[in-house]
C-alpha cells in the first residue's frame, strides 16, 4: 500500500510548484528584472525521487535518498519550452543532472521523466558530474558539457580532485550519448567549460577554463577559447585568453564562463562569473562583456564590475556569498532570461530583453581600474545630469 503521508506531501508541493512569479520591484536598476521566488528548488523536486512509498518498506515515511540543493543549471529555450538542466546535490553530496520544463520562462518548472544517467563505463574513475551547459549546435545536437569530478589519486591530501569537462550529447533530452571528455594540452585541468552554438572557421570552438589544480587557476590568467576538430574525441592543442582576470577586480581571484554566449549584431555577449577573495571567503558574482562576431575570442566590450550580486536571502546557503550562471536563454520575442543560482542552493531568474542587455554591454563604462579615475568617472556622470536639470544636484 502507498504511505498516507505521501498524498498529504504531494498535495503541498503541488501548491508550491504551482505558485506564481513575479518581478521583485525593489530590486529595480534598469538592465534586468530579478524575480521573488526561485524557480528551482530542493522543494521542486519529486517525492517518488526521495522516499519509498511503500508503507510495509518504509513504515514511517522516512526519506530515503533526500536532495540537498538544486543549483547551477543549464538552460535551452526549444519548441516554445524553456528547458532547465540543473545541478542537483543529493544528501550524499553527489550532483547528478535533470530536465525541468516549463511554459513560463519564471515559474511552473518541473522535472520531467528520471534524473540523467550519465553512462561512465569509460569513465570509472569519475565521482562527481555537475554545472551542466546546454548548446543547441548547428550540427543538429543538444551538447552538455559538465565538470567530471575525480579523486586525485597523485594526492596524499584525501579532498585533491581532478576537474575536467564531460561531454554528452542528445538530440530528445532523454537519450545521451556519451563521448571523450575534452582534453586541454597545455591545461591540466578544467572546469567552466563551454560549446559554442555554431562552428569557427569550421571548427568545434570551446570556452574553457585553464587550470592548474581543482581549486586554483593558478597560472590560468582567465577565460580561455579554443578550437577542436573533432567532438567526439575533443582536443583543443591551444588555449588563447579571452576575458582576463585582474587584480583589485572582481575576477581577481579567478572568472570562468556561464551560460552558452547569446549572438547579438553587435557581438557575442558572455554573461560569466568573476570570483574575489575577502576575510569572509571567496565572493562569486555574475558580469558579462563581449566577444567579435569575426572572432570569438577577441573582447569588444567589458562592462565595469558586477552585473548580479548576491543580495538579501541569496546571500546565504551552502556556500555563501556566490552567485553563479550556467543558462541563458532568448526566446522569438528577443527576452532573455538568465537563470542564476545563489550560494550553491536554489537557482533565481532575472529577465530583460537583447537590447537592453546590449546596451548594458556596449554602454557601460570600463573599470578605469583606480579608485580616483573611478571618482572621474562618477564626477562626471553627475555633472552630465547636473547640465540636464541647469543647476547643482
Ligand atoms: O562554490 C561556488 C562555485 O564553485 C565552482 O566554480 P569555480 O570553478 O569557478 O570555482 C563550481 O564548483 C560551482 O559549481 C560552484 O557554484
Amino acid at each position: 500500500m502507498i504511505h498516507q503521508k505521501y498524498f498529504e506531501l504531494k498535495a503541498k508541493q503541488e501548491v508550491y510548484l504551482s505558485r506564481k512569479n513575479h518581478i521583485d520591484d525593489d530590486m529595480y536598476n534598469g538592465i534586468y528584472d530579478r524575480y521573488v521566488n526561485p524557480v528551482l528548488t530542493r522543494e521542486s523536486v519529486p517525492i517518488e525521487w526521495q522516499y519509498d512509498l511503500d508503507d510495509e518498506t518504509n513504515p514511517f515515511f522516512e526519506k530515503r535518498l533526500g536532495i540537498n540543493a538544486v543549483f547551477n543549471s543549464g538552460a535551452l529555450y526549444l519548441n516554445g519550452k524553456y528547458i532547465l538542466c540543473p545541478r542537483i546535490e543529493g544528501d550524499d553530496r553527489k550532483s547528478f543532472f535533470a530536465i525541468a520544463e516549463s511554459d513560463s520562462p519564471v515559474d511552473g518548472f518541473r522535472f520531467r521523466g528520471k534524473p540523467i544517467l550519465i553512462d561512465d563505463s569509460r569513465f570509472p574513475e569519475e565521482v562527481n558530474a555537475y554545472d551542466m551547459r546546454l548548446t543547441l549546435h548547428e550540427d543538429g545536437y543538444i551538447y552538455g558539457i559538465y565538470c567530471s569530478e575525480s579523486k586525485d589519486t597523485q594526492s596524499d591530501d584525501l579532498s585533491a580532485a581532478v576537474a575536467a569537462a564531460g561531454i554528452v550529447r542528445t538530440k530528445d533530452l532523454e537519450h545521451w550519448e556519451r563521448l571523450d571528455n575534452l582534453k586541454t594540452i597545455n591545461s591540466p585541468q578544467q572546469r567552466n567549460c563551454c560549446l559554442l552554438p555554431e562552428f569557427v572557421n569550421g571548427k568545434y570552438a570551446f570556452y574553457t577554463r585553464p587550470m592548474d589544480d581543482f581549486i586554483n587557476t593558478g597560472s590560468g590568467g582567465g577565460i580561455g577559447f579554443g578550437l577542436c576538430d573533432d567532438i567526439e574525441h575533443a582536443v583543443i592543442e591551444e588555449e588563447r585568453l579571452t576575458s582576463l582576470r585582474k587584480y583589485h577586480t572582481i575576477t581577481e581571484v579567478k572568472n570562468g564562463a556561464g551560460a552558452v554566449p547569446i549572438k547579438t549584431e553587435k557581438g557575442w555577449i558572455h554573461i560569466a562569473h568573476g570570483v574575489r577573495n575577502t576575510a569572509a571567503g571567496l565572493r562569486y558574482v555574475i558580469y558579462a562583456f563581449a566577444t567579435a562576431l569575426d572572432d570569438p575570442a577577441r573582447v569588444i566590450a567589458e562592462p565595469s564590475g558586477l552585473l548580479i550580486g548576491p543580495r538579501g536571502f541569496e546571500r546565504t546557503g551552502d556556500v555563501s556569498n556566490v552567485v553563479f550562471t550556467n543558462g541563458a536563454v532568448v526566446n522569438e520575442m528577443g527576452d532573455v532570461f538568465i537563470y542564476y543560482a545563489s550560494s550553491d542552493t536554489r537557482l533565481h531568474v532575472a529577465g530583460t530583453s537583447l537590447e537592453r542587455l546590449e546596451d548594458y554591454v556596449f554602454n557601460t563604462p570600463q573599470d578605469p581600474g583606480h579608485s580616483a579615475q573611478c571618482v572621474r568617472q562618477r564626477i562626471e556622470l553627475i555633472e552630465k545630469n547636473e547640465a540636464l536639470f541647469g543647476r547643482k544636484l
